[in-house]
């Protein structure tokens, strides 16, 4: 089964069996005070109006029955994963691997290097560690990808220029296909977040495609949905 999501710069024909959505870092250290976002000197109270339509996109694609691949950016706790280029990165006086308010920054297991409430992963969604901003870059992405057949890339998540747009042009050069939603991804920098989005599907789509989370939800619509029930039991 096929589905027509409007699209720009034109419609994106989908299968939601071939279809991942890839919710990208949603993580409290980039949306919450006194994490690596505000760290980095940015107003992270910006990213918060993504989390909503993020959250229907989620339950929406979990009802079509869609692989959903959650990501978080971070490094072992002794940082042996951590390039010294990236720790050296911004001079700040607290960065990756100091101790802030939600435990060691950009570190996994600490309580900011988790993924906030509103978009927990259920059980059986894959989460993937990632040391560097593409979702790709030494992580098992692309095998699970390809082991479950997936053709195309609902991509959401933070932030559009940095981690969404390495993750789209890793993806684009492995040849999938990737649609990311305009209302559901963020930056701290609004300018960058409109332009990002523009470079994605300027040239015919040079990257991939952009639409606004209604016209996906909307040809979702279309599809059987699977019981709420099932959903919640993990299923
Ligand atoms: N700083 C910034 O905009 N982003 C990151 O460091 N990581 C992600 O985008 N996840």
């Amino acid at each position: 089964m096929s589905l027509t999501v409007s699209a720009r710069p034109y419609d994106l024909v989908v299968d939601p069996d071939a279809t991942a959505l890839i919710v990208i870092d949603m993580q409290r250290d980039f949306l919450e005070p006194g994490g690596f976002g505000e760290l980095l000197g940015n107003d992270v109270s910006l990213l918060g109006q993504i989390v909503e339509p993020l959250a229907s996109v989620l339950w929406a694609a979990r009802a079509a029955g869609m692989l959903i691949v959650h990501t978080r950016e971070g490094h072992r706790p002794d940082l042996s994963d951590c390039p010294p280029s990236k720790l050296a990165r911004g001079r700040l006086d607290m960065g990756i691997g100091s101790s802030g308010p939600k435990g060691r920054i950009l570190v996994r297991g600490e309580e900011g290097h988790d993924i906030i409430d509103a978009l927990s992963p259920r059980e059986g969604e894959v989460v993937i560690d990632k040391p560097g901003k593409g979702s790709f870059y030494a992580t098992d992405l692309e095998l699970l990808l390809r082991n479950g057949e997936i053709k195309s890339l609902i991509v959401t998540g933070v932030t559009t220029e940095v981690c969404v747009h390495t993750t789209v042009r890793e993806a684009n050069d492995r040849g999938f296909e990737c649609l990311v939603l305009t209302d559901c991804v963020g930056s701290y920098l609004p300018e960058f977040h409109r332009v990002a989005l523009e470079m994605i599907c300027a040239q015919g789509g040079i990257f991939g495609w952009v639409a606004h989370s209604a016209d996906l939800l909307a040809a979702l619509e279309s599809k059987p949905q699977r019981p709420l029930a099932t959903i919640g039991e993990g299923g």
